[in-house]
């Protein structure tokens, strides 16, 4: 039975009902019951697994098709009226176009099926930032998942009422055929319609699809901003807590940054930090100018592999109970194992697909994207703002990648506009999180490039216009943590030890420290990031991770510029002059580089 009278809902789903022809339509009013019986019923099937309930008490497992394991950004379009809307980065089809293609994969898809309605909130039910969807799926898994992951049920009807006012989501598994996979996002009905998939960001339409795709055009046309960046509160010894957001891409580090934990130095002093959200901001300019946060989830959607008590505890602990585990490795005692947990790969246990799994052979037994579905609340480290609706206010915005050689551990921008022309041209070497090659070094703007629902120079303007309405606008940094050796290895220790970093980007937001001027922007003095208690880090190890190589970075000018290129006429200038003023400056006899 319907669990709401909503006029604008109940004829949406009639008629995907039609397309459908699902068996029977199950709605999800949110209980512990229903969900338990929905988790229960998918044991029977084999869709889901039950593992251990002693040592991982609530928590299940699952795998997902050999050929879906990520998101698939190539099969990813934006289904705006005009292409130039879309821009060069995103795939473009005309709607009706694709809605006539969809119409043939969705009929009749559900038959013999189930179809779930989720009714979900992104953000605190109630809250005047939230944001309301349905999901309509046929899988089980995708509704469990989006239980943890988003807030549903009965209170998100409540609070929506007879609205118009909500983002629709039509998801089928269909026959996970990947050449009939789509992820299609139509902006102008905030409409999204995902089939052949059931994997993470593909099928769980509350994160990528919404909170960013969607987002970002509400976003533009209602002054804000919908970010792929996490959330973190950092309490200093005299009690005070700042807030950082940082965007890096898919599996470069938001979940572990997001759960820091302070060296033993910093937690003597005082330090502690606090988590508020792992993988997406909505930011909104408050009565006091500045910028304020919310994380619109409320679970964690977490990369498993390097996982473990010494990497990331707080992400670790999180998954003890209530959790959903996707291809990673599944032990004979019903517990779950994955790369870099520990340096104990399990005997008699199944690997991602399923098979009897021989570590001795070099094969990995966890898929590298295989991934945790956690509650927010079983953070340790969870921020008491969590659930406030106001959000928390934002001191500085940091962007990232893994960059072997190029940028420095950390860049502080000139000014607002030089910090998004710095965002903008942000390049990571790419990872396992989606479809492709992993390795090969790809600009990706704010680490949105797969996720921003429309043309990306719009939404760089829309980034250079959110300074006017902001009075106390936070301060702008690139960092990076990734920069190796002759050998490969990592320079920087990095996770815990990235608070030190964090210390100085807060001391610069309040003006206790100095910087030095480089070509490419505010860089500290390598004396003023705190090595106190590492091992094998001197000033010159920072030193090092600071240099700017002159050839390097002519050749990341001329990258940029080239790349900047595909925006054409629509590119705002302050980006292009950014460019043009950094490769010039590389020259200047002050900076004295080699
Ligand atoms: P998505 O969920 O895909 O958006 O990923 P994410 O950005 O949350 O990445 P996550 O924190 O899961 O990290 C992915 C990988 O980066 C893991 O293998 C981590 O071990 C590694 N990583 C994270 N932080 C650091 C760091 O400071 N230094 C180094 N060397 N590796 C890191
Ligand atoms: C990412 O790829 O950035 C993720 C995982 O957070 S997914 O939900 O699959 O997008
Ligand atoms: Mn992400």
């Amino acid at each position: 039975m319907a669990l709401t009278a909503n006029p604008h809902v109940l004829a949406w789903i009639e008629r995907c009902v039609a397309l459908c022809k699902p068996d029977k339509v199950v709605w999800i009013d949110g209980s512990r019951a229903q969900l338990d019986g929905l988790r229960d019923e998918a044991y029977g099937t084999g869709e889901l697994i039950e593992l251990n309930q002693e040592k991982l008490p609530g928590c299940f497992y699952h795998r997902s098709a050999v050929n879906d394991v990520a998101r698939v950004e190539g099969r990813t379009f934006i289904c705006c009226e005009k292409q130039e809307d879309a821009g060069p980065t995103n795939n473009w089809m005309a709607p009706d176009e694709m809605k006539a293609k969809l119409r043939d994969i969705y009929d009749g898809c559900m038959a013999g099926r189930t179809m779930y309605v989720v009714p979900y909130s992104m953000g605190i039910v109630g809250s005047p930032f939230a944001k309301y969807g349905f999901e309509l799926t046929d899988s089980i898994y995708v509704t469990l998942s989006m239980a943890i992951m988003t807030r549903v049920g009965q209170s998100v009807l409540d609070a929506l009422g007879d609205s118009p006012d909500f983002i629709k989501g039509l998801h089928s598994k269909a026959e996970l055929d990947a050449d009939k996979r789509y992820i299609v996002h139509f902006p102008q009905e905030n409409y999204i319609m995902s089939v052949n998939s059931g994997y993470g960001g593909n099928a769980l339409l509350g994160k990528k699809c919404f909170a960013l795709r969607i987002a970002s055009c509400l976003a533009r046309d209602e002054g804000w901003l919908a970010e792929h960046m996490l959330i973190l509160g950092i309490q200093n010894p005299e009690g005070e807590i700042h807030y950082v957001c940082a965007a890096f891409p898919s599996a470069c580090g938001k979940t572990n940054l997001a759960m820091l934990i302070p060296p033993e130095v910093y937690r003597e002093k005082g330090w502690k930090c606090w988590t508020v959200g792992d993988d997406i901001a909505w930011l909104r300019p408050g009565p006091d100018g500045r910028l304020w946060a919310v994380n619109p989830e409320n679970g964690f959607f977490g990369v498993a592999p390097g996982t473990s008590a010494k990497s990331n505890p707080n992400a670790l602990a999180s998954t003890m109970k209530d959790t959903i585990f996707t291809n990673v490795v599944l032990k004979d005692d019903g517990t779950v194992w994955w790369e870099g947990l520990d340096k104990n790969p399990p005997t008699n246990a199944l690997n991602w697909k399923g098979e009897p799994w021989d570590p001795s052979d070099g094969s990995k037994g966890a898929h590298p994207n295989s991934r945790f579905t956690a509650p927010a609340k079983n953070c340790p480290s969870i921020s008491p703002e969590f659930d406030n609706p106001q959000g928390v206010p934002i001191s500085a915005i940091i962007f990232g990648g893994r960059r072997a050689r190029t940028a420095p551990l950390v860049t502080e921008s000139f000014h607002w506009s030089h910090g998004v022309a710095m965002g903008s041209s942000m390049a990571s070497e790419k990872t396992a999180a989606a479809e492709g090659k992993v390795g090969e070094v790809r600009r990706d703007p704010m680490a949105m490039l797969p996720f921003c629902g429309y043309h990306m120079a719009d939404y760089w303007q829309h980034w250079l216009d959110m300074e006017g309405l902001l009075l106390n606008p936070p301060k702008i940094f690139t960092v990076n943590w990734f920069r190796t050796d002759e050998n490969g290895g990592f320079i920087w220790p990095g996770f815990g030890d990235n608070l030190r970093v964090l210390e100085w980007i807060l001391n610069r937001c309040e003006g206790k420290v100095g910087r030095v001027e480089s070509p490419i922007g505010w860089l500290p003095n390598p004396e003023d990031i705190d090595i106190t208690g590492l091992e094998g880090v001197t000033v010159d190890t920072i030193r090092e991770l600071l240099y700017v190589d002159k050839e390097l970075w002519h050749e990341e000018a001329a990258g940029i510029r080239e790349y900047y290129e595909q925006f054409g006429d629509k590119l705002p200038l302050p980006m292009l002059e950014s460019v043009k003023y950094m490769d010039a400056r590389l020259e200047y006899p002050k900076f004295n580089l080699k």
